[in-house]
């Protein structure tokens, strides 16, 4: 997509950029079978830009997937992908004087406009899946602190953008930079807070995927899922995605910010609810994970008939190697959709019973990726319900 679409475009789309009417409340409500707390959540018909969505929270808006969304296809619409922000996002952004500051460890700072990014290297596009770290944290037992999404804080999008090795040539990155690091145009809402800034690593942040994107499913990007740009880096979860992207920041040495330093970290060693001081690491690729789309847990199915059970997989920050339909004591191969999109896509799966027998309890699937991990069969526990990739199950009632 050339710059000037992206800046015509924009300007149809809104008085020179992007902006957000206020939301709506919906009537409906459901239920996201959360085991430690309160699990009605409203379903709304009519959040500005979106299709019906579950809302943890208006303001900052957080909006989750329900898991209909991934009952066909791969790719997530526009209109029914998640969204998250730590602080309140600005409801307006101009396109036309935005720019993108790239400073810190480099030869020459420069101020980008959107032209001069779009035109900084070759356009690319990928098909990634974005997922919040905390994605299903509401099924942890026992609870933990945080949003209480379900499952549905994920979604797999086509995104064009420029490399972001290509945007950092243009001021020339210094010589022994360790850290590329992100923040946007939303600034904390209380004094002394800190703002949502993140970094990556240099090695990734100069990998030929890692993208500053303006486009999500050939549109320009939503203003919720950060209009003008955003980070987008495959494989990783996507709380380094930086949206509304403002500033690029090389570090000459380690990260001592807030959300890389205190937190969106995970344990390296074993533990359990109350332990403290225990090592950490950042979180980020994401490991395998899959879901069994075409029944919910609790549904009939005939007795004595074939069962067809088809759903969703991703390998994660590696290709998809397989899915297998798991139950107490038994595993099943799974087919394997057509690889539409590459490794860091989400792809299709199927099984076909040739009779069922009786109840189907606690059934589920795993899916490992060609680097080997595969879904474990007991939660990993952690105090914020970070990378969940145990095997979801269900259980089907026969009659
Ligand atoms: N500017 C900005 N970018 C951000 C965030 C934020 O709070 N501010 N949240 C991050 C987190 S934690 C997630 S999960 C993703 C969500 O992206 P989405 O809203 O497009 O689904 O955005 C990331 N990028
Ligand atoms: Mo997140």
């Amino acid at each position: 997509m050339s710059s000037q679409r992206l800046t015509r475009r924009a300007l149809i789309a809104g008085a020179g950029g992007a902006a957000l009417a206020g939301p709506v409340f919906g009537q409906k409500l459901i239920d996201l079978g959360l085991p430690g707390g309160p699990s009605l959540r409203p379903l709304d018909p009519q959040f500005p830009g979106k299709g019906e969505m579950i809302v943890q929270r208006i303001r900052p808006p957080l909006l989750e997937a329900p898991m209909e969304v991934f009952r066909t296809g791969t790719i997530t619409p526009n209109n029914r992908m998640f969204v998250r922000w730590n602080w309140p996002m600005p409801t307006e952004v101009s396109a036309a004087k935005h720019r993108v500051a790239v400073g810190g460890a480099v030869k020459a700072p420069v101020a980008l406009t959107l032209d001069e990014i779009a035109s900084a290297g070759e356009t690319v596009e990928i098909v990634a899946i974005n997922q919040c770290a905390g994605n299903g944290r509401g099924l942890s037992e026992p609870r933990v602190t945080g949003t209480q999404w379900g499952n549905g804080a994920m979604g797999c999008a086509k995104w064009t953008g420029v490399r972001l090795k290509d945007v950092l040539a243009k001021a020339g990155v210094a010589e022994g930079a360790k850290r590329v690091r992100f923040a946007g145009l939303d600034v904390p809402m209380t004094d002394g807070a800190p703002q949502f800034i993140k970094s990556i690593p240099i090695d990734i942040a100069m990998r030929d995927d890692v993208l500053v994107a303006w486009a999500m499913n050939d549109e320009p990007l939503p203003i919720l899922h950060g209009f003008p740009l955003r980070i987008v880096v495959p494989g990783w979860f996507s709380t380094y995605w930086v949206k509304m992207l403002s500033t690029i920041e090389a570090l000459s040495g380690e990260d001592e910010s807030h959300y890389v330093a205190e937190t969106y970290r995970w344990p390296t060693v074993a533990v359990k609810p109350g332990d403290k001081d225990f090592p950490t690491v950042p979180i980020t690729a994401m490991p395998p994970r899959s879901f069994i789309t075409s029944h919910a847990d609790g549904a009939t199915v005939a007795l004595g008939k074939p069962l067809t059970l088809e759903g969703i997989a991703m390998g994660g920050d590696a290709g998809l190697a397989k899915v297998d339909l798991v139950g107490d004591g038994w595993e099943i191969p799974c087919t394997l959709g057509p690889d539409e999109h590459g490794p860091y896509a989400f792809r299709r799966w199927s099984v076909t019973l040739p009779s069922v027998s009786g109840d189907l309890t606690q059934i589920g699937t795993k899916a490992a990726n060609s680097n080997g991990l595969t879904q474990p069969g007991e939660l990993v526990w952690n105090p914020s319900g970070y990378a969940r990739s145990v095997i979801e199950r269900i259980t089907l009632r026969a009659q």
